[in-house]
């Protein structure tokens, strides 16, 4: 298996500037005829061979300029076509090819979901359609003609602006798409099938009249509004935030139920996994609509972040992903509640990215070699990038942060670009040298940023002093070798630049108003090894809140004593930090716990008792004025989280003991208020229903309360929990109850999973619900019921949704039991690995990361997660996208 390295970028040798496409559907014999019109790249070697790629297709015909190519003249296999000596002038290149897409299981290319045919080009899909050349910076002007029965396709959608349709003879059809806009292949869309419209109109601000449309499973259509009203409004912000207008006639998006990641932003012409498309009150839970929201507005802004600017090559995917996602993060924020949802995307990235980032699969935000690309959309290209990218705007503010993105959109519009491009566009805003900020996309690894304080009363000073460091485990991958992993010496590590927001806080509480020529817009900037900030003119040992909203993706360790913690959970004027302090408050409980093995009762400890105590103060005081703030408050941290923090020698055994215990200790101490907390929140009868934020906080407050009375009084929580899944009126809590009662093992638990599973046996999307709920209950029993659950009629290894709700679910969110003492969790998840590499790669690579962690874990553990490993490496026939995780996961 080759290796892809960006040293060795080349620019094409030649290029296409139009491609028109004639796709004739069948379900088994799709023909396809590519008219390219190429010539020689002036940055490309003159007189090279055209090499086109390819992917499992069959070549039918093959014509230049009109003539039949001679003997020789190319050489063709299912990878490639080589035209040996290409004219060195503009010419034109026919290529007829038939593709299966019934038989297309990896999802990629041209394929049917549910009889639907659609596609999925990036990264490298559309050599599955046609001969091409199939890389980002070769960008061409796409006209496309679909035919297919009338009958099975009545909607036939391609990139751009429909240009023509009509009839051929009495049941065929075809329709006829222009876009006007240069992109490279992996933007190319398709859509025939038979599919319900919802609709509406928005003009932009150039006065453009846009028909938006969201097309959805005839019948499903009243679930798509809430889609289709994000559409509208990502518009409007993207306008009002970014100054970037939409620029086709039509915008569509399509939900299919069979698709690899989340939705793909095909010009003009997004297709949705339709999990992030159909909402109602009934089927879907608050996290659902904000996630359509997100993911919606996410792909539409990559209409500028990717596709009007796209990559050079795939090494540059934060420049796309990591930009575009903090985009819809901005948005997502301006919508709903800023300090909730950025304590919400600390989470996601503490959860996913940082765990990454320590493990064998670690790699700088922008990778210097890969085996397979699709393996690197990874939670540190995309939330890595995102902090990137915010840490830019604080360190240049939003004035001139907004300066250098219209700069970087007027540059490099209709371009394939890099990150180079990109942080030059800031720096000629600025005038600053960005070279050294550059250092956070080059090395892997989450930096650690230990501080100390120290007041002199004499002087009346407060210092602070901050020393970076990277963990040597990052290093290794930071040399980017992904062949031969080497260890960077620590003394090649260059020190990153790292904005620290702070501020102090007093004692007794409100902000300190203490003095630092160094600190601007409340912004201490760390760009050495070490460094140690002063403040002048200090009365009182001031209590630090740093990295207030969390300004740098980094850990920090600074030894704040529990009362300190604690004024800052009460009095700190950064939300963000309030809630941090709640959480290392835990953290620390949960820690001292797990090191000594607390059994799952454990008496009440003190620091437990100090953290209810706090917590007591803080729902009497505000709970109600910010429910979805206090939820997060309530919220201990997880697991992985936990294990995270001890690093190594991990037993997830203890963890889960000591957070068991803790949620004990809180909903006993607490009860009362939890109970009062509840019954003020509940809606009264009638309510209608509402996904907007403040709804939305609501019943997560009464939610979490739930947990936590059910962890403390099991019985009682249960017929509580039994009681809201009757009466529920929205899917939030209808499946808060059943998470509740699926952690009390008994008939109780059982009756009330069956009949969820009985009343949503026609709703995938919702026994998606279920099935997860079932993989994470921490017991012994699991795996066997996952076992079963894998013979349920509407269960399938080849629907990725069903793969990601019953079994990623258990390898990623249920510790206890993927890391079983006997092995038994790591055997169920190999199994479904290796019977899933054979049908979709991509999906069975992504769930074998799920080992990240394995060498974290306890001696026992880590032999049998090992081997489980090397059963993968060595099984034959593997596809490259599982070998490469494999392979790298051992190094
Ligand atoms: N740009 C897309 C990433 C993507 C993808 C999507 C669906 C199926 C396979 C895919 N491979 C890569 C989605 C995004 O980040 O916006
Ligand atoms: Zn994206």
């Amino acid at each position: 298996q080759t290796i892809v390295r960006l040293a060795d970028y080349r620019p094409s040798d030649y290029l296409i500037d139009r491609v028109d496409l004639d796709v004739r559907l069948h379900p088994t014999e799709t023909r396809v005829t590519a008219t390219l019109a190429l010539r020689p790249n002036p940055d490309g070697e003159p007189g090279a061979p055209l090499v086109l790629d390819g992917d499992e297709l069959t070549l039918l015909a093959i014509a230049l300029d009109g003539q039949p190519t001679g003997p020789g003249a190319i050489a063709v296999t299912p990878r490639s076509l080589t035209l040996h000596q290409p004219p060195q002038r503009p010419f034109v290149l026919a290529i007829e090819t038939q593709v299966n897409p019934s038989a297309n299981t990896k999802l990629m290319g041209l394929y049917r979901s549910n009889g639907v045919y659609c596609t999925q080009c990036e990264a490298d899909g559309f050599r599955r359609i046609t001969y091409f050349l199939d890389r980002p910076d070769v960008l061409a002007v796409y006209t496309t003609r679909i035919e297919g029965e009338r009958a099975d396709t009545p909607v036939l959608l391609g990139n751009g602006n429909p240009v023509a349709q009509g009839e051929i003879g009495l049941t065929r059809h075809y329709a006829i798409w222009h876009d006007p806009h240069p992109k490279p292949a992996y933007l190319f869309a398709l859509v025939g099938g038979r599919l319900g419209r919802v609709g509406s109109r928005f003009t932009t601000m150039e006065g453009r009249e846009v028909e938006i449309a969201v097309y959805v499973e005839p019948g499903k259509e009243g679930r798509a509004g809430f889609a289709l009203d994000a559409v509208a409004r990502s518009m409007a912000w993207d306008e009002r935030t970014f100054g970037r207008a939409y620029d086709l006639d039509v915008f569509n998006v399509v939900a299919v139920s069979d698709f690899n990641m989340g939705a793909m932003e095909n010009k003009g012409l997004n297709i949705f996994n339709d999990k992030y498309v159909l909402a109602s009150p009934d089927t879907a839970t608050d996290s659902d609509y904000a996630n359509i929201e997100a993911i919606i507005a996410h792909e539409y802004f990559h209409n500028w972040s990717g596709n009007r600017v796209t990559c050079r090559d795939w090494f540059q995917l934060c420049l796309k992903e990591g930009l575009t996602v903090f985009r819809d993060q901005e948005f997502s924020s301006d919508e709903r509640s800023r300090p909730v949802h950025r304590i919400a995307d600390v989470r996601t990235l503490r959860a996913r990215q940082f765990p990454e980032d320590a493990g064998p699969l670690a790699h700088p935000v922008r990778p210097r070699a890969y085996r397979e690309i699709n393996n690197f959309y990874t939670a540190t290209v995309y939330e890595k990038g995102a902090e990137i990218v915010r840490m830019l705007r604080t360190l240049l503010g939003p004035d001139t942060f907004r300066r250098g993105m219209d700069r970087y959109f007027a540059t490099c519009d209709g371009t394939a670009a890099t990150v180079e491009d990109f942080l030059a566009a800031f720096a000629h805003e600025s005038g600053r040298d960005l070279t050294a900020f550059a250092q956070w996309y080059e090395q892997a690894g989450t930096p650690t940023v230990a501080v100390s304080g120290t007041y002199d009363p004499a002087a009346r000073t407060y210092a602070l002093a901050f020393r970076q460091s990277l963990p040597v485990v990052a290093t290794e991958a930071a040399a980017g070798a992904v062949d031969r992993p080497q260890l960077i010496q620590p003394q090649l590590i260059q020190p990153l630049v790292i904005p620290v927001a702070l501020g102090l806080v007093a004692r007794e509480g409100g902000p300190v108003e203490a003095v630092s020529e160094r600190v601007h817009d409340g912004v201490f900037v760390l760009e050495t090894a070490e460094d140690t900030l002063v403040f002048e003119d200090v009365a009182a040992p001031p209590v630090p809140s740093l990295f207030r909203g969390f300004s740098a993706p980094v850990k920090v360790e600074h030894a704040l004593t529990r009362d300190e913690r604690l004024t800052l959970l009460a009095h700190d004027g950064d939300a963000f930090n309030r809630w941090q302090a709640a959480q290392s408050l835990a953290m620390d409980v949960l820690v001292g716990r797990a090191k000594a093995g607390a059994p799952r009762d454990a008496e009440a400890g003190p620091e437990g008792a100090a953290l209810s105590a706090a917590l007591a103060t803080f729902l009497d005081g505000e709970a109600l004025a910010d429910p979805a703030f206090a939820a997060l408050v309530l919220t201990l941290p997880e697991e992985q989280e936990v294990a995270q923090t001890l690093q190594a020698e991990v037993d997830p055994d203890a963890i889960w003991r000591a957070r068991q215990s803790l949620r004990v200790q809180l909903g006993r101490d607490l009860g009362p208020r939890l109970r009062a907390l509840r019954a003020a929140l509940a809606e009264p009868a009638g309510t209608p229903f509402s996904p907007d934020a403040a709804s939305a906080g609501r019943r997560a407050l009464r939610n979490a309360a739930l947990d936590l009375v059910t962890a403390a009084d099991p019985d009682a929580g249960t017929a509580l929990a039994l009681a809201q899944l009757d009466a529920a009126t929205t899917m939030t809590d209808r499946l808060a109850a059943l998470a509740s009662v699926s952690l009390v093992p008994g008939e109780a638990r059982e009756g009330a999973l069956a009949r969820f599973g009985e009343t949503y046996r026609h709703e995938p999307l919702v026994l998606d619900k279920w099935f997860a709920v079932q993989a994470m209950i921490p017991e012994d029993g699991t795996p066997d019921r996952i076992r079963g659950l894998m013979r349920h009629p509407a269960f399938s290894l080849g629907n990725p949704n069903r793969v990601r709700s019953l079994i990623a679910s258990f390898s990623l969110n249920n510790p206890t039991q993927f890391h079983r003492p006997d092995g038994a969790g790591y055997d169920l998840t190999v199994e479904v690995v290796l019977a899933l590499d054979g049908k979709n790669p991509q999906v069975a690579a992504r769930l074998l990361t799920s080992f990240n962690t394995w060498r974290m874990v306890e001696g026992g553990r880590r032999r049998r997660a090992e081997a489980a490993l090397r059963r993968v490496a060595e099984a034959p026939g593997l596809s490259p996208d599982v070998s490469d995780i494999a392979g790298r996961s051992l190094a």
